[in-house]
């Protein structure tokens, strides 16, 4: 085994970032003494990239020159049971990054888009296209501490089942060692971690999804905090096979996503996909994360940040959690409809929450990325995410255009002459921006991978090392009846309440089980498949944390729902109560007001809503007025259905990890509606 790609050879390099700096004047100046740096730097410009800070590297970092005797240590035994060709130490330069992206053009597995800067498309086998919960374990040494609602298998037996997959696994394949930091580099609240790897996808990704590459040994340093991450794709090539081109992974009954709590310890094989595979962000920042977060008493989330400023250009900042498919990314980069008021980005999938000096709670968006799903984007649904994902983005199942371009089922104009779908078959495109299920272009959980300094409304603080102070914690789910547009929880535990009965109606198209149409999925705090412990413990942990909090620094707590429908209005696009999207602005603007304690709210048996005419409704359409009284009054009987279904069905799942904070909520919940 060589260190180094190219077997251990030391020489001189250009590359952005860390180490010794060169600002772009001096590299002016090197030009008389280097035209070998001067050429690069032309090349940057002319291609365009992100400016960078250029310097002369002397030598390529080796697994011998780790610094952090626990890092080398693991690297070194994890080398001798993978078995690679080659191990290269991961620099995050904009070279190796082409390098990289080249050697899977090259390999066949990548397409350049002609008609995108620095883009292209990758497509997955079709065994290997989403996160599969079924194969994702928590495995603490008991079994309850792992809780009702995730896979466990012990972790004694999944080792040994995993080293038997991991011995001799990276055969003919080239082991990646990935420094990458999830967070603003050097914030308090930000955590280090290294990531193993296999494959090329991977790195390229968590280049652009985490803060990765050589700057990150300076924060790790010879003895710091960090969480190891093993992944492959658990395909070795041996006797000089190669993969011809076909995405590499594992059959479905081999892929396993572990996740060792006791020990903040990720293995992850068999799966090259998203969240399975770029560990930093379902596995460490949210599975690993909640479970350090309830050691250390923060909060780690599965929820976006917004910042909203008035038309005053006073400025608050609000997290929310959705399941899947509730529009996360679009709140996050909402473009409003009321005049003045305005949304940044700070982060659209996950938060790290932290109490500051002040008291107040501070969130930091661990990633540096958008791992967004394609479908469904549009100039109209998110026009900010498309401009996001214009240049340097990977992109992910995607089809390809005649003219070298991306196409989605759902990006708001049809396709023109023939597409490659994303199976890499070549078919006519359709007149229109649908396809029949199952004849999707795209594949429905297409994906880009975009840097998030890309996103035109990204906020100037988003990278704020202290994190942005949270004045407004939203929870919500598509519930077609029962819960109204917005309510407002009356203290903290109440708003614990409403996060551990989010969950969206169960519909045709999201289950194969025709039974299930019409009842609840519930996912508390969206967070059901990706908490590292008992759920039950989760809630508590969000108890103990409001308990030692001071009450009046502490954020509101809200329940949206954007999603009622009335299927027998014939004026209603898609039977949609509520136009969502951008109109979703005037929700926003009350809740501002409402952190303000402006006389906005009546009580009611649910908690707090709008008075009559606190709502913005200037120029929204007219049929939409009509229906919002419906959707801002209490349904009492679908609320009472909804306490006999949490009582019966939802709550007893979590037995006696279920706070009794919770169970008297929902009886006081029930009184008042009783009462009502
Ligand atoms: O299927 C995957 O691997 C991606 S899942 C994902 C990606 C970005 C943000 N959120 C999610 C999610 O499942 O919540
Ligand atoms: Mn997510």
């Amino acid at each position: 085994m060589a260190e180094g790609e190219f077997g251990g050879q030391k020489g001189s390099e250009v590359r952005p970032q860390g180490g010794q700096v060169y600002n772009s004047n001096l590299i002016i100046a090197l030009y008389l003494k280097n035209h070998y740096i001067y050429n690069w730097y032309i090349l940057g410009l002319f291609l365009g990239r992100p400016e960078k800070d250029y310097h002369i590297k002397e030598f390529l970092m080796t697994v011998s020159d780790i610094k952090h005797a626990g890092i080398k240590a693991w690297v070194e035994e994890c080398v001798k049971m993978c078995e690679p060709d080659n191990v290269v130490v991961v620099d995050g330069s904009t070279a190796e990054y082409d390098r990289l992206m080249k050697k899977c053009v090259d390999a066949g597995l990548a397409t350049p888009l002609k008609a995108k800067e620095n883009c292209f498309l990758f497509r997955s086998l079709p065994s290997d296209v989403a996160r599969v919960e079924s194969r994702t374990f928590i495995s603490s040494k008991k079994e309850e501490d792992a809780g009702p609602t995730n896979h466990w298998i012990d972790p004694v037996e999944l080792k040994a089942t995993m080293k038997g997959l991991y011995t001799g696994c990276m055969h003919g394949r080239t082991m990646y060692v990935i420094p990458f930091c999830m967070g603003p580099l050097g914030s308090p609240i930000a955590k280090y971690g290294i990531e193993l790897t296999d494959s090329e996808y991977v790195v390229l990704n968590m280049d652009i999804m985490t803060r990765a590459g050589e700057k990150v040994w300076q924060y790790v340093g010879t003895d710091g905090d960090w969480v190891p991450c093993l992944h492959s794709v658990g395909k070795p090539l041996n006797n000089g096979e190669t993969d011809g081109g076909i995405w590499p992974c594992a059959d479905v009954e081999h892929k396993y996503i572990s996740q060792f709590p006791e020990e903040h310890l990720i293995w992850s094989y068999g799966s090259g996909y998203g969240g399975n595979a770029l560990l930093g962000k379902k596995c460490f920042a949210l599975r690993i994360a909640t479970v350090i977060a309830r050691e250390e008493g923060w909060l780690a989330e599965h929820m976006l940040i917004l910042k909203l400023t008035n038309p005053k250009g006073e400025v608050k900042y609000v997290t929310g959690a959705f399941p899947s498919a509730c529009g996360k990314t679009n709140l996050a980069m909402l473009i409003p409809t009321i005049p003045g008021w305005k949304v940044e980005t700070v982060g659209d999938d996950i938060a790290w929450m932290k109490f500051g000096k002040d008291g107040r709670l501070y969130a930091i968006n661990p990633e540096a990325g958008f791992f967004g799903v394609a479908p469904g984007t549009s100039a109209e649904s998110n026009k900010n995410a498309l401009i996001s994902a214009e240049k340097n983005t990977i992109y992910t199942n995607c089809a390809l255009t005649e003219d070298g371009d991306v196409w989605w089922e759902g990006i708001g104009y049809p396709a023109k002459g023939k597409l490659v779908d994303w199976k890499g078959n070549t078919r006519d495109a359709l007149p229109k921006d649908k396809s029949p299920k199952g004849e999707e272009f795209a594949h429905p959980n297409a994906r880009f991978t975009a840097p998030a300094k890309q996103c035109p409304c990204i906020a100037s603080d988003w990278e704020s090392p202290e994190g942005v102070p949270i004045s407004a914690i939203l929870f919500g789910g598509r519930r077609p009846s029962t819960v109204p547009l917005v309510h407002q929880a009356r203290s903290w535990n109440h708003g614990v309440f409403l996060g551990s009965i989010v969950g969206s109606e169960i519909t045709a198209a999201s289950t194969i089980n025709a039974a299930e149409v019409g009842k609840i999925r519930r996912d508390p705090f969206a967070i059901l498949p990706f908490c590292g412990y008992n759920m039950g413990d989760y809630f508590q942990h969000w108890i103990d944390v409001g308990a030692k909090a001071d009450q009046d620094k502490l954020p509101k707590i809200f329940y949206v729902n954007w999603f009622r429908k009335d299927e027998n209005n014939k004026d209603l696009p898609g039977g949609f109560m509520w136009p969502g999207y951008g109109d979703n602005s005037r929700v926003l603007a009350w809740i501002f007001d409402r952190c303000d304690g402006v006389d906005n709210a009546v009580d009611t048996p649910i908690g707090l809503m709008p008075k009559d005419g606190a709502l913005n409704t200037d120029g929204l359409a007219d049929y939409y007025k009509k229906t919002l009284p419906e959707i801002l009054k209490v349904d009492v009987e679908g609320w009472k259905k909804e306490v006999k279904d949490i009582r019966e069905n939802h709550y007893p799942k979590f037995g006696k990890h279920l706070p009794k904070e919770l169970t008297a909520i929902l009886d006081d919940l029930e009184a008042r509606l009783n009462k009502a």
